[in-house]
């Protein structure tokens, strides 16, 4: 028999974005130029040669989203601010039309009683600074330090949930080791380097936003997906420790007080990436300022991967590394990520029986699907509502397992520039036609709209 489940009272049902994805007007009312925008004005980088150059023209249609954020009757919006909107050569000259941007933003949504949980690094890094280093040198983690102090000082009075960084991890890896995102370097020495950085600046950050914003909430959002062992073998076990150390453990162990994992930085010198087992970007006090005590770990959780020796591809029941044609649709996104809804009540749980954070949240949880509208102009996108309703219900097993969720923030608002995927993938509640810029509710948005009413799923 189906049950009404509820929520706890005070839950927050959101949203999620970030400014390079939605925003457009690149190079509008003195905005400098972000690695994204070079990245994506490089050829061949980008699906189709997609840019993020007009994006959504969220910088100009910003009042019809928080309308429809309104209709939809969200509680909070998660988004990112433009570090070289504000300042757009990294340091130095603050540009006074990007701080009154995100001031009317955030005034209205707090006219419109939304919450803004504000990210202030969501992968944008202004070029000029990359010229000089981006996140392999120490100096951007103080550049960090100078966007945040101009940026925390006009919104701190308002804002008081702040997310210093969007997966730190991806930031590293996909932008400084494998290539796939801006700045695409493929340097696995230069991946440790800039995670380093990445966490040093969050450090330093965190007594800074407290003293400009009282009472502010501090996280940061890691992407943690479901890490599956393919088989009981050692081979796959070993798989797993090195994957879920390079991505996970690196950041979590010192983000927690662990200082890095030993193991992984033997692999990495395994690997040639490093000399011997002293981080040379490691400064004295680096790890306890790390360590600085945060208010909540943010969560983006999509999927689940498999952890796979090489050595033993076919020694399991889990699914292999198929090809999208032979996916059953049902299961899959149109990213190519299955969809596993447990793995998010598992992965919350495990953060907070190991970590220990004192409250979570999911920052981001969506997914691909390009459905559009029918004839009728309706959105039938069932299936993103069979994904979000199978992952409510797995949050809420997780908070009937102890986990102390805070809220959960759909990954997004509404169709957006995808990064190496251009506007191939559609992770949207609201529908973009590219060419008018029109917005149009799925049926997933009027669906949530309930839920959120409801504050209850029924299983
Ligand atoms: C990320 C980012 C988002 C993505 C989303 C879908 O996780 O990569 O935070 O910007 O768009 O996750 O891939």
């Amino acid at each position: 028999m189906k049950q009404n489940k509820s929520f706890p009272e005070g839950f927050l049902w959101g949203v999620s974005t970030a400014s390079y994805q939605i925003e457009g007007a690149w190079d509008s009312d003195g905005k400098g130029e972000s690695i994204w925008d070079r990245f994506t004005h490089t050829p061949g980088k980008i699906r189709n040669g997609d840019t993020g150059d007009t994006a959504c023209d969220h910088y100009h249609r910003w009042q019809e989203d928080i309308q429809i954020m309104s209709q939809i009757g969200v509680k909070a919006y998660r988004l990112s601010t433009s570090w070289p909107r504000i300042l757009p050569a990294g340091t130095g000259m603050v540009n006074q039309k990007g701080l009154d941007f995100y001031t009317r933003l955030v005034d209205e949504l707090l006219q419109k009683e939304i919450i803004p949980f504000v990210t202030l690094y969501h992968w944008d890094l202004p070029q000029t600074l990359q010229e000089q280093g981006g996140w392999k040198v120490r100096s951007t983690a103080e550049a960090f330090l100078e966007y945040t102090d101009v940026i925390t000082r006009c919104l701190g009075d308002r804002v008081k949930n702040w997310i210093t960084h969007n997966e730190p991890s991806v930031m590293a890896h996909n932008g400084y080791h494998l290539g796939a995102h801006a700045p695409g370097l493929k340097d696995l020495g230069a991946s440790l380097s800039a995670s380093h950085h990445l966490l040093l600046s969050h450090g330093w950050a965190v007594p800074l936003i407290r003293k400009n914003s009282p009472q502010a909430k501090i996280g940061l959002s890691m992407n943690v997906n479901w890490m599956a062992i393919a088989s009981p073998s050692q081979a796959d076990h070993e798989a797993y420790r090195k994957s879920s150390g390079l991505w996970l453990r690196w950041y979590l162990d010192p983000l927690y007080g662990r200082g890095y994992p030993v193991d992984v930085i033997q692999d990495v010198i395994r690997l040639g990436a490093l000399l011997n087992s002293e981080l040379p970007f490691v400064y004295d006090d680096d790890l306890s300022v790390i360590a600085v005590p945060t208010d909540f770990l943010g969560v983006n959780y999509y999927t689940r991967f498999i952890s796979r020796s090489t050595e033993i591809p076919e020694a399991d029941n889990l699914p292999p590394n198929v090809t999208q044609s032979q996916r059953n649709q049902e299961n899959w996104t149109e990213m190519g990520w299955e969809v596993y809804p447990e793995g998010l009540n598992r992965v919350l749980s495990w953060l907070y029986y190991e970590y220990q954070p004192p409250q979570l949240y999911v920052t981001e949880s969506g997914c691909s699907y390009s459905d559009a509208p029918d004839n009728d102009g309706v959105i039938r996108d069932d299936r993103r509502i069979h994904y979000l309703k199978q992952h409510f219900a797995a949050s809420l097993r997780a908070i009937e397992n102890g986990v102390p969720l805070g809220g959960y923030f759909v990954w997004s608002l509404m169709d957006n520039f995808e990064w190496d995927q251009g506007y191939a993938q559609r992770f949207g509640l609201v529908w973009i036609d590219y060419s008018t810029k029109q917005r149009l509710l799925k049926n997933s948005a009027i669906w949530y709209q309930q839920i959120i009413a409801d504050n209850s799923i029924c299983e």
